[in-house]
């Protein structure tokens, strides 16, 4: 039966076209560069948002009309993974990634959880055969349940430990069975809410110790799938320790587990750090640990994580630019983990949004592969930099200088001399590269 019986394909159609269940600037097979649109953006859908989320708030009930809510129980998981192989081919989305509660309820026991979850991952795997969309991650929800009010790994309570632990064994096993490209870590209650009641020292080795009791799984049972931690600052723990991408990775080196992971950059969880979203892309790059990309954007009004589609050219081609500095994503993705507004609550709603979100990726992917080949930042980085390349500059690069042979260069100084940033300049350039791919019909 089908759940969107108002949307056909979706194909791309143009920037001219008036169809609004059409993409406009993202053509999967449209080259950019070696390779296609398809494979450079990669994107995913969030079952959690699009196949679970009701719109409700702190404030109010859901109010998303969703054909597969007439079902309950492991009836309803059964039709969301109905709804969710038709939504993917519609889109021809070649990725989409899950919660292990999002695909099935939880039972009476985790065995029975276990049950479920097999049930489930049967119909998945089955309907896999025959869909181009593959498993771009999958997770252990670690925070919603009352369980795990005081976090996971690094929960006081080592019953709650064991049970996180059980619960990313089976995520692991999923994970392979399914084929994904990644395993994510989102740390959502590992954190605190105050320092009078919390041991922090244990609560990070025992996080470690989780993560390295991962890595030992995933050998054993041949899972070689990208190990990702998402970071995020807060909510809902008042701090979580993966706080940002320069705070987790101070965390994996101490504990010896860099080689292990990459990161999974959420721009709503950048904002939240007080970080633009670029920001954080560019750490992890410059460090070879950028892995993979939850694409959403936050509200600047509102304080929390809105998880909106991305519609902002401007970050879409900056995110753009540091994801092709890297040299793609490899094993990661684009994915969506946004959710439609409150007020967007018919189903065609979703596909309105994974289009907006979808062209404003394609254009901003455009707009970076242009502003590349055309090395219109490189220049001015490489310009503005050029005093390291000779002289005293030179010497410091290849460690010949001290503060010896420096002092004495500084003595000689008659004056310094410095040059204009020209951030307003570069500004109005990265406009008229946007305008000129957004205005080419
Ligand atoms: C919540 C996180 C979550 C992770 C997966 O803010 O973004 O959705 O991506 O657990
Ligand atoms: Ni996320
Ligand atoms: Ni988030």
């Amino acid at each position: 039966m089908a759940y969107f019986e108002n949307v056909d394909k979706v194909v791309y159609e143009g920037p001219a076209s008036e169809n609004p269940l059409a993409f406009k600037f993202y053509n999967p097979e449209e080259k950019v560069g070696d390779k296609t649109m398809e494979e450079h953006l990669r994107f995913s859908v969030a079952y959690w948002h699009t196949f679970v989320g009701d719109g409700a708030d702190p404030f109010g009930v859901g109010t998303a009309i969703r054909p597969w809510n007439r079902y309950s129980g492991m009836d309803l998981a059964k039709a969301r993974v109905e709804a969710a192989f038709e939504l993917f081919d519609k889109l021809n989305i070649p990725f989409f990634c899950f919660h292990d509660v999002d695909i099935a309820p939880e039972g009476a026991t985790l065995k029975e959880t276990y049950q479920n979850l097999d049930t489930i991952v049967d119909m998945i795997e089955e309907y896999m055969k025959t869909s181009k969309t593959k498993l771009l991650w999958n997770t252990a929800n670690l925070f919603t349940h009352p369980r795990f009010v005081h976090g996971a790994a690094t929960s006081c309570n080592a019953d709650v430990f064991a049970y996180a632990a059980a619960k990313v064994k089976k995520g692991l096993e999923i994970a392979k069975r399914l084929g994904a490209e990644n395993y994510v870590f989102w740390g959502g209650r590992e954190g605190y809410e105050t320092l009078l009641n919390t041991n922090m020292k244990l609560e990070l080795d025992n996080l470690a110790r989780f993560l390295h009791m991962a890595v030992d799984y995933a050998k054993e049972i041949g899972f070689d799938g990208q190990f990702l931690i998402e970071p995020k600052p807060k909510e809902p723990t008042k701090h979580q320790y993966d706080f940002d991408v320069a705070t987790a990775l101070a965390f994996l080196q101490t504990y010896g587990l860099k080689d292990y992971f990459k990161f999974n950059i959420e721009a709503n969880h950048a904002t939240l750090a007080g970080h633009t979203f670029e920001h954080e892309l560019r750490v992890a790059r410059i460090h070879g640990m950028l892995g993979s990309v939850d694409a959403n954007q936050g509200d600047p009004l509102l304080g929390w994580d809105t998880d909106e589609f991305p519609t902002d050219l401007y970050s879409t081609t900056l995110a753009m630019y540091e994801i092709l500095q890297n040299g793609g994503l490899g094993k990661g993705g684009l994915n969506f983990d946004a959710k439609v507004r409150r007020g967007s609550f018919e189903p065609e709603d979703l596909f309105y949004a994974h289009i907006a979100g979808m062209d404003s990726f394609a254009i901003g992917l455009k707009v970076a592969y242009r502003l590349i080949e055309d090395r219109v930042f490189e220049s001015v980085v490489e310009e503005r930099y050029k005093s390291y390349t000779e002289g005293i500059g030179r010497d410091i690069i290849d460690g010949k200088a001290d503060f010896h042979t420096l002092e004495a260069y500084a003595l000689n100084l008659r004056d310094i001399s410095n040059r204009s940033g020209r951030q307003e300049r570069l500004k109005t350039l990265l406009n008229q590269y946007l305008l000129e791919v957004c205005v080419a019909r």
